[in-house]
């Protein structure tokens, strides 16, 4: 099956499972809403609502949620910047537009044309670009009006705050050398923080006034690590008292070697070693919190606004991360820690407050459901699924898993109980959520789940995967 007629299949399947409720009965008259998407940096299910880990603390976090919907199985497309977030604003997994990896430039494989902002753009919007939206060089400055970038980075060479922290914790270049992986609280004042600088920028636009309609995309560094935040935010932390996540030691036995390749540089023995793990997991917490204080001061902004009734806010984090679950750190991997993702919205006149949405969904979603919350003249063919049906009526079931793509070939099917893997070997991977939450225990050999298997695999693309996947093993 070639790529188009695989869209088109799963166009198919969601239409002929879910009905779309009437757009008409949105209480906002206005047909294009105003639309501001907050993109958190690598924050995983550590969220109250989410229920990640007993010691976060994410009061802002929660109470938006709480206001709308929250989608608590919604997962990036790629475990990765780069990829996950290409395929958010284009709609296209990496399988489908080739981009994979953080090094694969998007504005090589996909026209800038069919990119979220620019279709925006074409619709009459006035767009703003915050902070990180897409990765690293690969900006497309067409596509927005107005872009803000703060003047400090996390570039260790860079000024306070960040430089005297560098490095610190004594493991340089033992467990991996990517020099991102640092933490420690800073006393450098609010203002000279790379994401207080977003939230002042974009408080100050809101209240001063935006031509409407407009789309905000508004991007942190936080969490990502080196978590270096104001010490007030790592006093809230007592060391002694953080659970640390739950890890089985044996739980690598049956990993297949393609599995265990993607976490060979970022094993959680090293940091153990120099016992930094309880360290690692406080900054992170303290990094989630302050990150949630950045929310709060955001969302005050905007029902301080005149925009309050007529804006869209949609707030989510590119991936997850790992903090030693599965004896790994951060991302890169097709387990549930790499790819879960916080994401909920209010949308004044569709979402009711209470809103849960458990079913699977993607972040490539986002891209249609946008297409259509905004009435959009026409939205270029995507491999999303509007997530409309679930803003309006959380419990709506749908048919379609979450897709995960790692490098070509390597994926992860989610849906509302299983995480099914396979790797561009044929070898597998198979969780059952429902009793194993930690995906400690792997079933893909196990006879009595080939019919889950198939089930999950039809999902993906191309039948040779399968073929490789299901041929009769010998022996048994
Ligand atoms: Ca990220
Ligand atoms: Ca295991």
């Amino acid at each position: 099956m070639d790529r188009r007629s695989f869209v088109s299949m799963m166009g198919v399947a969601g239409a002929a499972t879910v009905s779309l409720p009437h757009l008409r009965t949105r209480a906002q008259p206005d047909d294009h809403p105003n639309v501001i998407m907050v993109v958190l940096e690598d924050l995983n299910d550590w969220v109250g609502c989410m229920g990640g880990h007993p010691n976060t603390i994410t009061p802002n976090l929660d109470a938006f949620a709480e206001g709308g919907v929250l989608f608590t199985n919604c997962h990036a497309s790629a475990p990765a910047c780069n990829p996950a977030r290409t395929a958010m604003f284009s709609g296209l997994n990496p399988y489908t537009s080739g981009v994979y990896q953080n090094q694969d430039d998007w504005r090589e494989y996909i026209s800038a044309d069919r990119m979220m902002a620019q279709l925006f753009l074409d619709n009459g919007y006035n767009t703003a670009r915050i902070g990180k939206v897409y990765h690293g060089g690969y900006q497309e400055n067409d596509h927005w009006d107005d872009i803000y970038k703060p003047s400090n980075t996390h570039d260790l060479g860079g000024p306070d705050p960040y430089l005297p922290y560098h490095p610190f914790h004594g493991m340089h270049n033992a467990i991996n050398s990517n020099s991102d992986f640092h933490w420690g609280p800073s006393d450098n004042p609010d203002p000279d923080f790379w994401d207080y600088q977003v939230m002042k920028y974009t408080t100050d636009r809101l209240q001063q006034g935006i031509a409407e309609p407009f789309f905000l995309t508004v991007g942190t560094r936080n969490v990502h690590y080196p978590a270096i935040v104001p010490r007030r935010y790592f006093e809230k932390f007592n060391l002694a008292e953080i659970e640390l996540p739950e890890v089985n030691f044996n739980d690598l036995d049956d990993i297949p070697p393609m599995g265990l390749d993607l976490i060979e540089s970022w094993r959680l023995n090293a940091t153990i070693d120099h016992k930094n793990w309880r360290k690692a997991v406080q900054a992170y917490l303290a990094s989630v919190n302050y990150v949630d204080d950045l929310i709060g001061w955001l969302m005050n902004s905007i029902a301080d606004s005149e925009y309050a009734e007529t804006t869209a806010v949609f707030i989510l984090a590119d991936h997850g991360q790992h903090l030693g679950e599965k004896t790994h750190w951060r991302k890169w991997t097709l387990w549930e820690e790499s790819s879960l993702a916080y994401c909920a919205a209010q949308i004044p006149g569709v979402t009711q407050p209470g809103g849960v949405c458990s079913e699977a969904v993607s972040l490539l979603d986002l891209y249609p459901t946008i297409g259509e919350l905004c009435n959009f003249d026409s939205v270029p063919a995507n491999d999303g699924i509007s997530l409309m049906p679930q803003l309006i009526g959380p419990a709506t079931p749908r048919a379609h898993p979450a897709i995960i793509t790692h490098d070509p070939g390597n994926y992860a099917v989610r849906d509302e109980r299983w995480r099914y893997i396979v790797y561009s070997d044929g070898t597998e991977e198979l969780y059952d959520h429902s009793i194993d939450p930690n995906e400690w225990t792997n079933l893909a050999d196990d006879p009595a789940y080939l019919t889950i298997k198939i089930q999950l695999a039809s999902w993906l693309p191309g039948n040779g995967i399968l073929n490789k996947t299901f041929a009769p093993k010998e022996g048994g």
